[in-house]
């Protein structure tokens, strides 16, 4: 059984999202960040760095949203979540995977860091503006790079969506204009898929019922 550890509204959705895609069955540990659940020694012990999502799978440890849904992808090929490995298509994936995490989300990540999340004493407030344009820069490439197709690989989706559309939604939270009709139509198709609202249900349920 794998067991997912999350919290709602959080970069966890993106592993829900990718187990409700597969159809996979899961236990949904709530860690209540809030309340310093991830700080505390035993999930320190799964994730030193005190983050969410952290996926496990018997005796084995995963922690990073990207690197989780491709794990899933590749434990369960038939939804095919992810390319095969070693074709051009698994190559695509991965870059859009690290374009999302190193490009689309960073400056969204230093916009919360210098809003809410860095101690105050830390916060540098002139940095967001930097960041705003930055996002500005990623979103036009990955608007280039979509077009007019569906999906970011080839003609299927894929995990890399899932990183892609739960950025795009993170950037719309904090109401940083897409700037692209095709990012745009491409986030709202992708966040009605029925396993993100699937996910978001179960995330939502289970940290009120045990958080
Ligand atoms: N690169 C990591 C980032 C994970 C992350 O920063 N998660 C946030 C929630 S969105 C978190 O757990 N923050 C708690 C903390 O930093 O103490 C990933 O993609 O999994």
């Amino acid at each position: 059984m794998l067991t997912i550890y999350g919290c709602a509204n959080t970069r966890s959705s993106r592993a829900v999202w990718a187990l409700e895609e597969v159809g996979a069955e899961y236990e949904y540990v709530p860690v209540n960040l809030m309340a310093g659940a991830g700080r505390q020694p035993d999930y320190l012990a799964l994730n030193p760095g005190g983050k969410v999502p952290t996926l496990v799978d018997g005796e084995f440890i995963l922690t990073e949203s990207a690197a989780i849904c491709t794990y899933i992808g590749d434990l369960f090929p038939s939804a095919r979540l992810t390319p095969p490995v070693g074709t051009q298509d698994r190559a695509h994936y991965d870059q859009w995977c690290y374009f999302a995490l190193s490009e689309l989300e960073q400056p969204l990540w230093t916009i919360a860091k210098h809003t809410f999340a860095l101690p105050e004493r830390l916060r540098v407030p002139a940095v967001i503006e930097t960041a705003r344009w930055e996002f500005g820069i990623a979103a036009k490439v990955l608007a280039a790079g979509l077009g007019q197709r569906e999906f970011i690989v080839g003609d299927r989706f894929t995990a890399a969506d899932i990183l892609l559309a739960h950025t795009l939604a993170w950037a719309q939270v904090v109401k940083l204009p897409l700037g692209h009709e095709n990012l745009t139509a491409y986030a709202a198709r992708l966040l009605a898929r029925p396993a993100f609202v699937r996910a978001r249900a179960r995330e939502r349920a289970e940290s009120g019922a045990k958080s």
